[in-house]
C-alpha cells in the first residue's frame, strides 16, 4: 500500500517565512543600526568632513529600503499565495449500510441511480459542512457508480482550497469515517454511511470525472469472457491525450479475473508517459491500485489480475502523441474463494499463492499448516517467488509478504529453502490493498536431519545442489557456500585470496571475478604507470595526451574530456573527417562528434518489450528478446543457419552457410526462406513472424572454405522487413569498436543443444565471455586469424553449436543498446573444455558491409 501522507504540523511555508524574517532582522542590525548611530544624515558638515561615512549612511539607507521592500513584497506574495485557491478533486467510496443493492444502480441513467446519487451528494455536502477545512471550499460532488455491499457508492468531490489548507484537507479526506447525519437532515433520515474515504486524484485523471466520451461500464455475464480494447485497437493507435476508463463488474459474491492479452502503449521513458492503471475498486484511488503499466509486454508475460471483490476499474491516461496500438483485454467472474491456504499431513506436496501464476488478489491472508511424519523434519522450497511492490524499503516487507517462523520474505527471489528443525511448519501469506504480483510456487519435503540432501551437496541455505557444482568457480548456493573451502585445480583454476576458485583465463582480464580483486592484482602496472588494454605499462603522463601510445588506442579511450585528436586506426572518425578520442562513441546517447554523426542512424539495438518473461530455469529466449535474430531455412531442409537483421532489407550471416555442398546449391538465393520475428520453429505462423525470400547472397570474396577466414556474408531480402515489437535491427559496431576480453556477450540460435544432438525448437540464448586473443591463439594454434575472436568458457558448458552458424553475438553497450560483436562461425565440437567457439569479428567488416549494402 502506498504509504499515507502523514499530516505535518506547522506546514513548510510558515517555517520558511520565519526563517526569512530572522535573516532580514539580522541584516538590519549589521547595516542600518550602525549607520544611524554614527552618521546623523542632517549634519552636512560632518557628512562632508567624514566623506566615506556619508556613503555608508547612504548605502545603509538604500539597503534598508531594499530589504524592507523585499520583505513587504515577500509578505504580499506569501499571503497571496497562501490564499490562492487551488482546485482539488478527490476520488472516494463510501458504504451505505441500510440500502439494498438494485440492478438498476448499475445504470447511471436509471431513476433509482439518480435518486440514490442525489441522497449521497446531499449527505456528502452535510458531512463536509461539519469539517472546517473542507466545508467552505466544497464546490461539487458526483456519484460515478454503485456496487454491492450493502451498497457501495463511488464518488468524486471537487474543492477550491487555499494553498495552505491543501495538505490538511488531503489528510482529512483520507480519514475513514462513519457518518451520523444531524437530525435536521430529514430527507436523509435512516441513511447510514460508513467507510467514507477519499484520496486526491491524479490531476490528469480529473478530466475524466466530467467527460464520459471514453468511459465504459461492463458486467461479466455468467462464466463468459468479456473483451474490451483501447479505441481503434488493433488497426489504429489509441487517441493522443485521451482519458479513458472501463468499470468492470461481476455479480454479488463473485471476484473478477482480468487479463491483458496484448499490451503495447508508449514506452515508459521520459517524464510524460502514457499509463494504464488497474484499481481494485470503481474509483481511481491510489491506495487501491493493483498495477500501473506502460511500454509493451510480450504475450508470454503474465498480465492476469484478480480482484478482491466484484469490481475493477481500468484507466488509460495518455499524455504523449506517440502511435501505439494499445491493449486488448478480457475478464470473467468466478466465485470468491471461501478460504485460502491449506492443511497438509503428508511427507511432501506443493502449494502456491492464490490463483498462481496470475497476480494474486489484494487484501488476502492465507495460512498453510504443514506436518510431515513425526520422525522427520520439514523444509519448504520456493521455486518461484515474486512479491514485488514499489516503494517498499529493501528487506522491510511491510506490504505483501510470506512469513515462516516469524521471518518475513518479500520482493523477487531466486529459488530458496526454509528449513524447520521439527516436523511442523506454518507458512503465512499476506497481501495488502495495493500492488500485487504473480506470487510464489512452493513445495514442502520431509528430510532426515542427519542427511538433508542425500547424494547431493547441501548449501548453508538448505538448498541441495549437484555435487559437480561444488568448487566449480560458479556460485550456485545463494550464500556462496558451494564455493567456500575449495581445493582449486591448478591446471585450470586460479585460487583467489578469499579461497574461491576461478577459471585461469579470467585472471588479468580487467574483471574482478574473485570479488576481492585478487585475480586482477598481480597484473597491475608499477605505481605512476597506466595499464593499456593490451597489457602494456606506460607512464601515466602519456594517458590522454592525444597520442596512441599503447598502440591499441586504450590510453586515449577513456579520457574525461572527449577531444578531437589525430586520426589513427583506433580513433572514431566523425563524418566531418575529424577523429575523437573516446572508445565506442557510436549511439551511446552522448554527442561526441561536433557534427553529431556519432549519434546518427541509431534506430537499432533496442528491444521494445519493457519486460522479459519470468522464465524459470532453462535458456529459452523470450518473444521479442532478440528481434534481430533470423532463421534461414533451405528448401526441404528446414532451419540451417542463423543471421541478423541490420536494416529493413539486409541481413548479416556466415559465408560458410552459402557454399554449395553435396549437390545442393546453398549459394542460390531462391532456395532460401528467411524467418524474422520467430521464436518457435514449430510455430512459424505465430503472430508477428515475417517470411521473406532472398534476392541476393553476397559472401565475402576472401572467404576461405578451409580456414573459415572472412566467414561473413550479407543477404538482401526480396522485400523490406516491417519493423515491429519482434522484428528490429541490431547496431553495427564501428571499425574501431572494442569488445574487451572478459566482457559478457549473448549468443543465440536454434542450433544443437548438445554436440551431436538435435536443434532446438525454441530460440536459445547463452551468456559467454570474450576471451583474450593470445589465450585463444594458444588454445587453437595456427587456426586463428585477426578476423576471428574466441568467445566462451574454457571450462566448457555454454557454446554455440551446429545450426547456430551465421547468427549474431549480441553485446549490451552504453545506453543499453545492443551491438553485434560477431557472427557464429566455427569451433572444435561444442562446449568442450578449452575449446571456445570462434566468431567472425564484425568490427573488421564495417567498411565491407557499408560497401556491399549501403548500411
Ligand atoms: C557449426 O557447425 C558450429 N562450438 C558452429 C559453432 C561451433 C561449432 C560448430 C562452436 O555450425
Amino acid at each position: 500500500m502506498k504509504s499515507n501522507r502523514a499530516r505535518q504540523g506547522g506546514g513548510g511555508p510558515r517555517d520558511f517565512g520565519a526563517e526569512l524574517k530572522y535573516s532580514s532582522q539580522h541584516q538590519n542590525m549589521n547595516g542600518l543600526e550602525e549607520g544611524v548611530e554614527f552618521l546623523p544624515a542632517n549634519n552636512a558638515k560632518k557628512v562632508e568632513k567624514h566623506g566615506p561615512k556619508c556613503w555608508v549612511v547612504l548605502a545603509a539607507v538604500v539597503t534598508g529600503v531594499s530589504v524592507l521592500s523585499l520583505l513587504v513584497g515577500f509578505l504580499v506574495w506569501h499571503f497571496q499565495s497562501r490564499n490562492a485557491q487551488v482546485p482539488m478533486i478527490f476520488n472516494g467510496h463510501l458504504r451505505i449500510t441500510n440500502e439494498k443493492f438494485l440492478d438498476a444502480y448499475e445504470d447511471s441513467n436509471s431513476t433509482e441511480f439518480v435518486n440514490l446519487a442525489t441522497k449521497v451528494k446531499e449527505a456528502l455536502k452535510l458531512l463536509y459542512r461539519g469539517i472546517p477545512v473542507l466545508g467552505p471550499y466544497h464546490k461539487e460532488s458526483a456519484v460515478t457508480a454503485f456496487s454491492e455491499g450493502s451498497v457501495i457508492a463511488y464518488y468524486w468531490s471537487e474543492f477550491s482550497l487555499p494553498q495552505h489548507l491543501a495538505e490538511e484537507a488531503e489528510w482529512s479526506m483520507a480519514q475513514e469515517r462513519i457518518v451520523t447525519l444531524p437530525p435536521r437532515a430529514r430527507a436523509l433520515q435512516s441513511f447510514v454511511m460508513t467507510s467514507v474515504v477519499a484520496f486526491p486524484t491524479d490531476p490528469r485523471m480529473a478530466q475524466t470525472t466530467r467527460d464520459n466520451s471514453c468511459s465504459f461500464a461492463l458486467h461479466a455475464r455468467g462464466g463468459e469472457l468479456t473483451r474490451f480494447t483501447t479505441p481503434g485497437f488493433p488497426d489504429s493507435p489509441y487517441p493522443a491525450r485521451a482519458h479513458c476508463q472501463w468499470a468492470l463488474r461481476g455479480d454479488a459474491g463473485a471476484v473478477l479475473s482480468l487479463t491483458f492479452r496484448s499490451f503495447d502503449v508508449a514506452p515508459c521513458d521520459g517524464h510524460d508517459r502514457d499509463m494504464v492503471a488497474v484499481y481494485d475498486t470503481l474509483s481511481p484511488m491510489e491506495p487501491h491500485v493493483l498495477v500501473q503499466l506502460c511500454g509493451a509486454y510480450p504475450p508470454s508475460y503474465n498480465l492476469t489480475f484478480l480482484s478482491s471483490q466484484n469490481v475493477l476499474l481500468v484507466t488509460l491516461i495518455t499524455t504523449t502523441e506517440r502511435r501505439h496500438p494499445g491493449f486488448e483485454a478480457t475478464f470473467f467472474q468466478l466465485p470468491k474463494m471461501s478460504s485460502c491456504g491449506g492443511y497438509f499431513r503428508q511427507a511432501q506436496g506443493t502449494f502456491s499463492s492464490p490463483y498462481y501464476p496470475a497476480h494474486y488478489p489484494p487484501n488476502i491472508d492465507c495460512t498453510w499448516d504443514i506436518e510431515v511424519p513425526a520422525n522427520r523434519n520439514v523444509k519448504v522450497r520456493f521455486n518461484v517467488f515474486y512479491l514485488v511492490e514499489p516503494e517498499v524499503a529493501l528487506g522491510t516487507c511491510t506490504k505483501d509478504y510470506v512469513e515462516i517462523h516469524g521471518a518475513r520474505y518479500c520482493g523477487e527471489k531466486p529459488q530458496f529453502v526454509v528449513t524447520s528443525n521439527s516436523s511442523r511448519v506454518t507458512v503465512r501469506f499476506h497481501s495488502d490493498a495495493s500492488y500485487t504480483d504473480t506470487g510464489f510456487l512452493a513445495e514442502f519435503l520431509s528430510y532426515d536431519s542427519s542427511d538433508p540432501c542425500p547424494g547431493m551437496f547441501t548449501c548453508n541455505t538448505g538448498r541441495c545442489i549437484r555435487k559437480a557444482l561444488r568448487c566449480d568457480g560458479w556460485v550456485d548456493c545463494a550464500d556462496h557456500s558451494d564455493e567456500l573451502n575449495c581445493q582449486c585445480n591448478p591446471a585450470h583454476q586460479f585460487t583467489c585470496k578469499n579461497k574461491f576458485c576461478k577459471p585461469l583465463y579470467w585472471v588479468c582480464d580487467n574483471v574482478n571475478d574473485c570479488g576481492d580483486n585478487s585475480d586482477e592484482l598481480g597484473c597491475s602496472c608499477p605505481a605512476q604507470n597506466f595499464k593499456c588494454g593490451n597489457g602494456k605499462c606506460l607512464p601515466k603522463s602519456q594517458q590522454c595526451d592525444g597520442r596512441d601510445n599503447c598502440g591499441d588506442g586504450s590510453d586515449e579511450a577513456t579520457c574525461d574530456r572527449v577531444s578531437t585528436v589525430t586520426c589513427t586506426k583506433h580513433t572514431y572518425r566523425c563524418h566531418s573527417g575529424l577523429c575523437v578520442n573516446k572508445a565506442n562513441p557510436e549511439c551511446d546517447g552522448q554527442q561526441d562528434c561536433a557534427d553529431g554523426s556519432d549519434e546518427k542512424d541509431c534506430d537499432c539495438g533496442l528491444r521494445l518489450f519493457s519486460k522479459r518473461s519470468r522464465v524459470v530455469g532453462g535458456e529459452d529466449a523470450d518473444v521479442g528478446e532478440w528481434p534481430w535474430q533470423v532463421s534461414l531455412h533451405a528448401q526441404g531442409q528446414g532451419h540451417v543457419c542463423g543471421a541478423s537483421l541490420i536494416s529493413p532489407s539486409w541481413l548479416v550471416s556466415a559465408a560458410h552457410c552459402y557454399v554449395d555442398d553435396r549437390g545442393f546449391k546453398y549459394s542460390d538465393p531462391t532456395l532460401w526462406t528467411a524467418y524474422l520475428g520467430l521464436l518457435d520453429q514449430s510455430d512459424r505462423s505465430a503472430q508477428g513472424v515475417q517470411e521473406h525470400r532472398l534476392k541476393r547472397i553476397i559472401p565475402h570474396a576472401f572467404f576461405n572454405d578451409f580456414t573459415y577466414d572472412y566467414d561473413i556474408a550479407v543477404l538482401e531480402l526480396e522485400r523490406p522487413a516491417e519493423y515491429s515489437n519482434v522484428v528490429r535491427p541490431v547496431c553495427l559496431p564501428d571499425a574501431t569498436h572494442v569488445f574487451p576480453a572478459g566482457k559478457a556477450i549473448w549468443v543465440t540460435g536454434w542450433g544443437h543443444t548438445q554436440e551431436g544432438g538435435t536443434g532446438a525448437l525454441i530460440l536459445q540464448k547463452g551468456e559467454i565471455r570474450v576471451i583474450n586473443q593470445t589465450t585463444c591463439e594458444s588454445l587453437l594454434p595456427q587456426q586463428l586469424t585477426s578476423r576471428m575472436m574466441c568467445v566462451g568458457y574454457l571450462s566448457g558448458g555454454v557454446d554455440a553449436c551446429q545450426g547456430d552458424s551465421g547468427g549474431p553475438l549480441s553485446s549490451v553497450e552504453a545506453d543499453g543498446r545492443i551491438f553485434q560483436a560477431g557472427v557464429v562461425s566455427w569451433g572444435e565440437g561444442c562446449a568442450r573444455r578449452d575449446k571456445p567457439g570462434v566468431y567472425t569479428k564484425l568490427s573488421e567488416f564495417r567498411d565491407w558491409i557499408k560497401e556491399k549494402t549501403g548500411v
